[in-house]
């Protein structure tokens, strides 16, 4: 029995009916028609597309008398990020041939391309699956892409953390076949599974997404307080080596509904290796039963832990897994996360380097950085390079020997590319998500105004705050907040078409939750409001203060 009480959503219903995600798919997919209807939009979303416009022609268009410019955006779902590449290789030539020409790295390390015909959909699975890569799951009420510290897993591609995050994916993965016989022109494809639906799915799947992330024990790359079910590896004084489980963390909310709101995770448990899947299961469980079904911007777990508390939560958890959970562990702090950008070296001696990105997307700019040329050059020249996206939505590059430093130094130079020093102390740590022009959510713009904001920021850190010091910035369209703007230092966030609301006072540790200091600031006017609270920071700090620690500790309400 459920903690809400109403009528379940249609898209409950849907997903009901629709004979493990089929539903209209087949036929839909097969038709003329440049859209689809609103059950295969849902359904789709399973198989990792999303039904979407091209809203900076919508005015047009309209005036024209025309129906919208119906485009696709898929997202390919890549376990902790790690690519070959072969792999990148194949996702830089679909950017071509059936997208809007760029790849864009999503803050859940994984892919996505825009601007996709439908027609597009089943060559771009079909290319995706040959190179063992799948956008299933990559969106839907279920397990989403498994995120883990890129770096943990590129420098020990076979350890523990590797491991982990590749079994994760795919025992979460929905056993439901429908996706190869859509997609891969009916054809078995590699990762394909089959036998009943998984039983923490059920007929009707979750009543939400369900996000997964698993930290580095020394830096919080991931923001793993910001995910469903956050994994940590830690020791525990009698059993030894395991993990530190956490449950509830969110950071959407909506302007429309008082009820939602952002939330880190709870401590559940610690859970040695063996314990683990079974734990996650009954979680899974837990939350199909309890999730609320009625209200779709309030379905997810976050609720569920929130409302009963995180006690009764783990009753609840130890009931469905039959067996009692142990305490978690206490006093468990997290360092500050890393960028992983700039050039180190792997325990094996040999070299990784972390690219910016900017905002995720690789594309070559007229006239400007020739990123997706320069990528597409070295992971030609150099095969055996490993790759991984990270929660930052940057690159890294790892496997490089010593001796090739230069040249790829060189490669990166020439294009444009510049290395992680030569970034500004505010452009280096700078997120924004996709919003406009495809996100049918954006209230304002993003990624394309990042550059601008990142601008007024630097102007009003250097002539008003300690210049050089890194600040971290994350800018989103709308409170959903796909950057996690609320746990950075600044959060910059979409309120109406030409305004946003500031937050304040986050931080790298990914910890704490940041704080409303102004609503409704024009965009250029950011810089403008920000220049005195860096002043303020400048001259009141305690000794090495970051400005997240000192806003939460004296500019914020
Ligand atoms: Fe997100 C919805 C983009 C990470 C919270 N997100 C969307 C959609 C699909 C819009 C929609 O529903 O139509 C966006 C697609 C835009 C486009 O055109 O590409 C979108 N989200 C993204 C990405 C691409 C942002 C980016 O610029 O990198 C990230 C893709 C992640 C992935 O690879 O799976 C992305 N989204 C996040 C995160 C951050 C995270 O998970 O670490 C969050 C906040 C954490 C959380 O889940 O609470 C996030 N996205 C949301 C929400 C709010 C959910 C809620 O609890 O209310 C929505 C709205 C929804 O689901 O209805 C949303
Ligand atoms: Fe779209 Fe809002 Fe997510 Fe940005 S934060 S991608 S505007 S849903």
């Amino acid at each position: 029995m459920g903690l809400w009480s109403g009528e379940e959503t249609a898209v409950e219903a849907i997903k009901r009916s629709s004979d493990h995600l089929r539903g209209p798919l087949a036929g839909e997919l097969a038709s003329d028609a440049p859209n689809v209807s609103e059950s295969a939009e849902q359904l789709l979303k399973f198989h990792g597309v999303y039904a979407q416009d091209h809203r900076d022609s919508r005015r047009e268009r309209s005036v024209a008398g025309l129906p919208l410019e119906f485009i696709f955006m898929l997202r390919v779902a890549i376990p902790g990020g790690r690519l070959t590449t072969e792999q990148y290789l194949a996702l830089d030539r679909l950017a071509d041939d059936v997208a809007d020409g760029t790849i864009r790295l999503t803050t859940r390390q994984a892919v996505q391309f825009h601007g996709v015909a439908k027609a597009g959909l089943r060559p771009l699975v079909t290319e995706l699956e040959r190179n063992l890569l799948t956008s299933f799951a990559g969106c839907g009420d279920v397990v989403r892409n498994v995120v883990a510290c890129p770096v943990c897993t590129l420098d020990d591609p076979v350890g523990e953390l590797a491991t982990l995050t590749d079994h994760l994916a795919v025992a979460f993965r929905p056993a439901s076949t429908a996706y190869y016989e859509l997609f891969v022109e009916g054809k078995p494809a590699v990762s394909r599974e089959v036998g009943p639906e998984r039983s923490f799915y059920g007929e009707t799947y979750l009543p939400r997404k369900f996000k997964i992330g698993i930290a580095n024990p020394d830096e919080n790359c991931i923001d793993v307080l910001a995910q469903d079910l956050g994994i940590t590896p830690a020791v525990h004084e009698e059993l030894g080596a395991g993990y530190q489980v956490t449950v509830g963390g969110g950071l959407g909310r909506s302007y429309a509904n008082d009820a939602t709101f952002a939330r880190l995770a709870d401590p559940l448990t610690f859970a040695t290796d063996a314990e683990l899947t079974p734990l996650i299961e009954a979680v899974l469980a837990t939350y199909r039963d309890l999730g609320d079904r009625t209200d779709r911007r309030h379905a997810r777990l976050k609720y569920v832990v929130a409302e009963l508390g995180i006690d009764a939560f783990a009753a609840e958890v130890a009931e469905r897994l039959g067996a009692q959970l142990r305490p978690p562990l206490e006093a468990f702090t997290f360092a500050p996360g890393d960028d992983h950008l700039g050039w180190a070296t792997q325990p094996d001696g040999n070299l990784r380097v972390g690219i910016r990105i900017g905002a995720g997307r690789i594309a070559d700019i007229d006239g400007g950085p020739q990123l997706r040329s320069a990528l597409r050059h070295l992971a030609t020249t150099y095969r055996g390079l490993k790759m991984a996206v990270t929660a930052e939505q940057d690159l890294v590059l790892a496997g490089i020997s010593a001796g090739d430093r230069a040249a790829i130094d060189q490669v990166l130079a020439d294009h444009g590319v510049r290395s992680a020093e030569e970034l500004g102390p505010v452009e280096r740590n700078a997120l924004a998500c996709v919003a406009l022009p495809t996100c049918s959510q954006a209230l304002a713009e993003a990624e394309r105004k990042l550059p601008d904001l990142v601008t007024q920021l630097e102007a009003a850190l250097l002539s008003s705050g300690p210049g050089g010091e890194r600040v971290q910035l994350r800018l989103t369209g709308c409170p959903n907040g796909c950057a996690r703007p609320t746990v950075a230092e600044i959060g910059i966030v979409g309120r109406t078409k030409s305004s946003y609301d500031l937050y304040l006072g986050g931080g790298p540790r990914g910890d704490r939750l940041n704080t409303l200091v102004a609503e409704k600031v024009k965009f250029d006017d950011l810089g403008a409001t920000m220049a005195p609270l860096f002043a303020r920071w400048e001259q009141e700090r305690t000794d090495g203060e970051t400005f997240g620690d000192f806003a939460a500790r004296v500019l914020v309400p």
